[in-house]
């Protein structure tokens, strides 16, 4: 297989583009597909400020790295939920990366040295011990990435979910047709009231191994394993039922991804109707719809 640019033997193949590049063009070609979708969305403009959240992982790591490479004014967000050695792990190898990036800014957030707990302590307190930490991890990293979004003065906020992410999400909605989840799924999702942070996600349409293959060709160092509490996600099973899709029909991930787009820009989901009233949470001052204290403070004020 060569690549199509330059006749040199190709690296990565991508059946669904039908374009196999080498290791020289295919970084290139990667850089200009992200600023595409960043164009194409309305995603932020040049003079505006992005927040990347970063996990170590590779989809967020690549981000930062392609909207630094882009010429973006981008700094990282990294939230240390104090999840054992994962944590600490990933932790190190966003460190690692922004010391090769002295021109961006690095934030920590540690959530137990703000807050007191980590996310398994405050998990186990609230929930007594019952299933997963994700519905609480998701409620902290929401409550921060917002916070930080605001308080910092960014415009907009970027996390690294590509296409098979994008796509798994979808299909377990479309699956138990949560029409209100479906609709509210996008590009760019835009700040839902003040205090509340632009998000946008320039590797929608780029599938996971094409986030990897880029990770890995440009020397970013990141933690493969996943979080502990990931094992058994019912998107892991999404994602492998798509990969069966995909093997036998290459771009049928992409089809479905950028139809959905298609016919949600043709109105043919509409949100459900905002009902309920929201109002700045005392303590903290983000929207909430709970009488009081938003669901963040309250994870917080201790009943034993
Ligand atoms: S939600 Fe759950 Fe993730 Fe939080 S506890 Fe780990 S798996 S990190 S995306
Ligand atoms: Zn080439
Ligand atoms: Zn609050």
């Amino acid at each position: 297989m060569k690549c199509r640019k330059c006749g040199r033997p190709a690296v990565v193949n991508m059946r669904q583009h039908k374009l196999a590049l080498c290791e020289e063009h295919y970084p290139e070609w990667f850089i200009a597909q992200t600023q595409r979708a960043i164009e194409k969305y309305h995603m932020f403009g040049p003079e505006e400020r992005v927040l990347v959240a970063v996990s170590g992982g590779k989809d967020s790591l690549a981000l930062w790295d392609v909207l630094l490479e882009l010429g973006y004014r981008a700094d990282g967000l990294y939230i240390d939920l104090g999840i054992g050695d994962y944590s600490a792990a990933s932790r190190a190898k966003v460190e690692r990366f922004a010391s090769r990036r002295p021109e961006a800014r690095f934030i920590v957030v540690d959530i137990a040295a703000e807050y007191g707990e980590t996310l398994p302590q405050v998990a186990r307190r609230v929930r007594r011990g019952r299933g997963k930490p994700c519905s609480v991890c998701g409620l902290i990293k929401r409550h921060v990435m917002n916070r930080i979004t605001r308080d910092e003065g960014y415009d907009v906020l970027a996390t690294g979910h590509n296409l098979d992410d994008e796509v798994a999400v979808l299909f377990g909605n479309v699956l138990h047709w949560q029409t209100g989840y479906i609709a509210r799924q996008a590009p760019v999702l835009p700040a839902a009231g003040a205090g509340l942070a632009r998000k946008v996600k320039p590797f929608c349409r780029l599938y996971e191994r094409e986030t990897a293959a880029y990770a890995l060709l440009t020397g970013i160092d990141y933690i493969y394993d996943e979080c502990p509490h990931a094992v058994g996600a019912t998107s892991i099973r999404y994602k492998g039922l798509l990969n069966q899709m995909e093997e036998r029909s290459p771009g049928t991930k992409l089809q479905f991804y950028l139809g959905f787009l298609r016919v949600r820009k043709e109105g043919f989901f509409r949100p459900a109707a905002e009902t309920v009233e929201l109002h700045p949470c005392p303590n903290c001052g983000q929207l909430t719809s709970a009488p009081g204290l938003c669901a963040f403070c309250r994870l917080w004020q201790r009943h034993d």
